[in-house]
């Protein structure tokens, strides 16, 4: 049985999601978005760093959310989520998936920091407001690739578990801006799925 460590409001939601879209059966280690259970020994055993998602399988022991999907895809994929190699849509595909944790999520990273983790004192206006002004740059191509499209390459895939999962983080951040329609509605629609709506929940 797949086993998650888990903790709320963080990106093993996107973990969540995949499962509960695969249907595949899987057990919970919930864990306190806290030092006390991330940064215990046991936690860091499985993670060096003390993050979360990290997914076991058998013997398998896997960190970095991107990882995990594609582990989970290839190894136990039920059906899809992805296209083929050679279908038209996987280079992008690709794109979407990869752009998620190289440039949208470094300024969530910044504003989560800057907004909640730091105390008060230590906090930094600059590098909070600059953060803010590069998420909504880096969402704007995410915006003009939805023109028309329910989802990034169309039909839903793992690029949108992985893209849809931080836009909808960003967009409660404030950094969705009202001019980017295709984008609110593409949130919405991620929103709406009762998978997503599970793992955002849990
Ligand atoms: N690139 C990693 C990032 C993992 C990560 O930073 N996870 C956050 C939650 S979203 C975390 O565990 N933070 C706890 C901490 O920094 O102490 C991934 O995609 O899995």
């Amino acid at each position: 049985m797949l086993k998650l460590h888990f903790a709320p409001n963080s990106r093993a939601g996107r973990i969540v999601w995949l499962l509960e879209e695969l249907d595949l059966p899987y057990e919970l280690n919930r864990m306190d978005f806290h030092p006390k259970d991330l940064k215990s020994d046991a936690h860091r055993a499985r993670h060096p760093l003390g993050r979360v998602p990290v997914l076991e399988d058998g013997d398998v022991s896997i960190y970095e959310s991107g990882a995990i999907v594609e582990y989970v895809l290839e190894r136990h994929k039920n059906g899809g989520l992805k296209p083929r190699v050679d279908a038209p849509e996987y280079p992008d595909y690709l794109q979407w998936f990869h752009y998620c944790e190289g440039m949208v999520m470094p300024p969530i990273n910044t504003i989560v920091v800057q907004t909640i983790l730091l105390p008060p004192d230590r906090r930094d206006e600059t590098a909070l407001s600059q953060a803010r002004r590069l998420l909504t740059k880096a969402l704007s191509p995410v915006d003009e690739t939805l023109a028309g499209k329910d989802y990034l390459i169309g039909d839903f895939s793992a690029a949108d578990i992985m893209l849809g999962h931080a836009c909808f983080m960003a967009n409660r951040s404030g950094c969705v801006t009202e001019d980017m329609s295709n984008l609110k509605g593409y949130i919405e629609r991620i929103a709406a799925r009762p998978c997503f709506d599970k793992a955002i929940h849990m």
